[in-house]
């Protein structure tokens, strides 16, 4: 069995001896790889302990790479549908990689379509037997690309606060399962992350919190820098996410000036619960502020969208919403950048060119008797409670409407479900690892219930909004929220395997969800060899895995 995940375009296996992947294996490349060359070999070292050099030995059977952006196989791939991130080749990932005994061949359309074929290299060496002399790659030839453009994750480094190193993890994830989104959401309630300059009090002040007493913290633009320059020698584009006109109580702490209409202390909402602080579109300052911010943000990273928000603006009115939103849409793109936002923003109005990305999704909410939460202690509530739940209830009831409007508006739809992309959902099997269990009852919001990763896994994003025509879908996103996580250990627990998952749907055909689970379960059981050398925890599921003595 061949454990590469994303499932291939196509998969042949080849008669004949294996080829023998060893320390001295030589990988010859011409210098437009070097980039993608240098960001394989660290991956394959983290993933399975074997160091690779450049320096070829004699004529070993070797590693070769190169880019034929003629090459006939590659050309009778498919196109992926929908956008990609940095408006780049639709058909730049497509790659074929060839092994037999006398060498390992991978050619791609361009060098991230080589670099997408290491990863699958890394892969084949991190599950494959160990002979003697290495570990043997089967005889195979694999010609792949992806099924959509767009595939990636949203990740909170709000209400935890994930370190440059952490994130660099978590890039380190994506890039093994050929994402090519890291989306960032940088600001919310709780916390600002990212350095601006003109605006300083953002990292002196409203950087400090996170949920609960953890500390918070936030990224320099040169960490930032680091972050966009490490994701982008993964072939990764970062997407920044700044959230407004909700969520935004962590800036109005270091500027209350920015709070309410700037006329009437009755609009600032600072006396209130942090979700009925939101921006006001009357405000004099307020979209200066965005101009400068989106313009900071905007120098640091290449791609082509900027994510604006948009979502639960609670309790807001309904005309200071729209009114918002449109001046910051054009904001956004008088910077030359696309926009993304989340599906509320539909009632202020997308362009054809935006991505609304959609997530409400009222279904699966199947609350456990025993995962229940404790209700909390009264003195624990927020003064305003009753009204926030009065809010919550009216965003719940007027969310489906947002789809057909972004469908008549002809936006592209980024696929975010809450039942099969959150990844902050409990895990409902039990783990296999008994010691696991009480992680498992701890790490998740308590509110979306709780799923298997089989459960989680049977969808189809062509199917899944059958209203949606599939020109009009961008890709596939998952999301991770860090109320409940406390180290980065909590958050691998929830990322692996699931995020594995969402990102086969992004790139693999499309198939039979059942079938493919039955698959995909076998093909990821053999990966915790790959993430134990990594040293990321994550959920071991009894429905891939056995318990031990079964
Ligand atoms: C809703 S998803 C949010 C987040 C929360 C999440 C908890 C979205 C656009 N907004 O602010 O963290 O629920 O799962």
């Amino acid at each position: 069995m061949i454990h590469v995940i994303p499932t291939p375009a196509s998969l042949t296996m080849r008669e004949g001896d294996p080829f023998i992947l060893s320390d001295d294996t030589p990988i010859i490349a011409g210098p437009e790889l070097d980039g993608a060359v240098d960001a394989f070999l660290r991956t394959l070292e983290a993933s399975t302990g074997i160091v690779l050099s450049r320096e070829s030995a004699g004529n070993k059977p070797a590693i070769t790479l190169s880019v034929n952006a003629d090459d006939e196989q590659l050309a009778g791939l498919a196109a992926p549908s929908g956008l990609r991130a940095d408006e780049g080749d639709a058909t730049a990932e497509a790659h074929r990689i060839d092994v037999d005994a006398s060498g390992i061949t991978i050619t791609g359309r361009s060098a991230e379509g080589v670099f997408r074929g290491l990863m699958t290299l890394v892969q084949l060496a991190g599950t494959s037997p160990l002979a003697d002399e290495g570990i043997d790659i089967p005889t195979l030839q694999i010609v792949d690309a992806p099924r959509y453009a767009w595939r990636g994750i949203s990740f909170d480094v709000v209400r935890r606060f994930s370190t440059p190193d952490e994130v660099k993890a978590v890039i380190d994830l994506l890039a093994l399962y050929k994402a090519n989104v890291l989306h960032l959401h940088l600001t919310d309630a709780e916390g600002w992350r990212i350095e601006i300059d003109r605006w300083s009090k953002l990292a002196e002040v409203a950087s400090t919190g996170a949920v609960g007493d953890r500390s918070g913290g936030y990224y320099t633009k040169e960490q930032f820098r680091d972050l966009v320059r490490y994701a982008a020698d993964r072939f990764i584009t970062v997407v920044p996410e700044i959230e407004m006109p909700g969520h935004a109580a962590a800036i109005f702490r270091a500027y209350p000036e920015l709070a309410g209409n700037g006329v009437d202390p009755r609009t600032t909402n600072l006396d209130r619960s942090p979700w009925f602080q939101v921006m006001h579109p009357d405000n004099p300052q307020i979209f200066g502020f965005l101009e400068d911010v989106f313009r900071e943000i905007t120098e640091m990273t290449p791609g082509a969208y900027l994510h604006i928000g948009g979502d639960e603006a609670l309790g807001m009115d309904a005309e200071l919403y729209a009114r918002f939103m449109q001046r910051a849409r054009e904001i956004a793109t008088a910077t030359g950048k696309k926009v993304v936002a989340w599906q509320e923003t539909s009632r202020s109005g997308f362009a054809p060119e935006d991505i609304a990305q959609i997530w409400l999704e009222p279904s699966v909410h199947d609350i456990e008797e025993e995962d229940k939460p404790e209700p909390p202690k009264q003195e624990d509530l927020p003064p305003d409670m009753e009204e926030v739940n009065a809010a919550f209830g009216e965003a719940a009831r007027v969310s489906p409407f947002d789809l057909p409007r972004i469908i008549e508006q002809g936006a592209s739809v980024l696929l975010s479900l809450q039942p099969v992309s959150y990844l902050d959902m409990r895990y409902r099997e039990p783990s296999a690892d008994a010691e696991q269990e009480a992680m498992r009852k701890r790490v998740g919001a308590p509110f979306y219930g709780s799923r298997t990763v089989r459960d989680f896994f049977l969808w189809d994003p062509g199917t899944i909004k059958p209203e949606v025509s599939p020109d009009r879908i961008a890709g596939v996103e998952a999301a991770i929220w860090c109320e409940t996580v406390e180290s980065a250990g909590d958050l691998f627990f929830l990322l692996v395997p699931r995020l594995v998952g969402i990102l086969e749907k992004g790139w693999a055909p499309a198939a039979d969800p059942e079938a493919a689970w039955d698959d995909f379960a076998g093909r990821i059981a053999a990966h915790d060899a790959i993430w134990d050398h990594h040293g990321w925890p994550y959920f071991r599921s009894s429905l891939i895995w056995d318990k031990p003595g079964d």
